[in-house]
């Protein structure tokens, strides 16, 4: 077994899990991770929050075959993923608008991985292998689980991060919509515990930043794009290769809009598995600071004195900001 899997016994979550529903997690951590180069010193891959259902996933996820030209898209859920595909997926395909909105983005840009989360009539992982290429892959992954032979060949890759505040109200919308039945701040506390689905956050981003000599890997965040998407873009065309005129880039800002992806279907998941409409739609809010509004000053100060706990230095914390 490539993996090993520690059960939750945290008399927190376990109480949680029964008063709100959870799911049945259990932490799963590769055991030897020799093909990932990172330059944090002495690492040791974290283990992460998943369900038993990683079991029958293992070998497919290990040994799923990444291609040069593939593009992935990876981040921590809730940290801006689906308007980072958008992104990446219209600069790479000469702005065809037209097929953005006529085919979803789940088929347009599968997510890896999304059988281990709830159950898909073929594995995701079949699903992604058929795919005509390039491929646009979508995944949550922390770099420990990526394919072995994603290190290899080292596709192109946007990595987008989001302040800890805003993923944490995020990530209890998305799923208090789906299956959650616990408050802001019993999520906002097991979150905080790495009990919740692909966490520990911090090290999935911390992580991510510390690989060495991947100049495959595009590093954006949320915040950049909420406040500057031209120059975003600018840098996502640069790292493809690509350019485009001043009105062609106008359209791409307005298709991108807040207001604009809120209102296009191919985005808005608007099917069994997303968010009920009583948490907001799944794309949400999209605001930059809206936690100022939704977490009391005490989740704040909590959530702040758990990043430069888990941040040590300086760099690592700038991440989260
Ligand atoms: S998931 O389920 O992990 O893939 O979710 P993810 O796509 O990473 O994150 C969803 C949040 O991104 C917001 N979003 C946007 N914000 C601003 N502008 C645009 N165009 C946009 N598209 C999606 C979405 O509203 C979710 O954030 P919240 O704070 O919940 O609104």
């Amino acid at each position: 077994m490539s993996f090993e899997y520690t059960e939750i016994t945290d008399p927190l979550y376990v109480q949680s899990r029964e008063q709100n529903r959870e799911e049945d997690y259990i932490m799963v951590r590769r055991k030897e991770c020799k093909d990932v180069p990172i330059s944090i010193p002495n690492w040791k891959p974290s283990a992460h929050c998943f369900t038993t259902r990683f079991h029958q996933y293992e070998k497919d996820l290990l040994e799923a075959e990444v291609y040069s030209d593939d593009v992935w898209v990876a981040s921590y859920p809730k940290s801006g993923t689906t308007w980072c595909q958008e992104m990446v997926w219209l600069i790479c395909n000469n702005l065809n608008f037209n097929e953005a909105r006529a085919e979803s983005l789940r088929t347009r840009f599968p997510f890896l991985e999304v059988s281990l989360i709830h159950d898909t009539q073929i594995s995701s992982f079949e699903r992604v292998q058929k795919t005509k290429r390039p491929r646009f892959i979508k995944t949550h992954l922390p770099v420990s689980m990526l394919p072995k032979s994603y290190w290899s060949v080292k596709p192109k890759t946007v990595y987008i991060r989001r302040n800890p505040k805003s993923v944490a109200v995020s990530y209890y919308h998305h799923s208090r919509g789906i299956f959650y039945r616990g408050s802001m701040e019993s999520f906002v506390r097991s979150f905080m515990r790495d009990h919740q689905f692909y966490s520990p956050y911090h090290a999935h981003v911390i992580e991510y930043h510390a690989l060495t000599g991947c100049d495959n890997v595009l590093h954006l965040s949320y915040e950049e794009m909420k406040r500057d998407l031209p120059s975003v873009v600018s840098k996502v065309c640069q790292f493809f290769g690509k350019s485009y005129t001043e009105p062609e880039l106008q359209r791409l800002y307005e298709h991108l809009s807040f207001a604009s992806m809120k209102e296009n279907k191919a985005c808005n998941y608007e099917d069994h598995n997303a968010p009920s409409k009583d948490h907001g739609c799944f794309i949400r809010k999209g605001e930059l600071d809206s936690w100022r509004e939704e977490l009391t000053p005490d989740l704040i100060d909590l959530l702040d004195r758990w990043t430069v706990k888990s941040a040590p230095t300086d760099a690592e914390r700038k991440l989260f900001e």
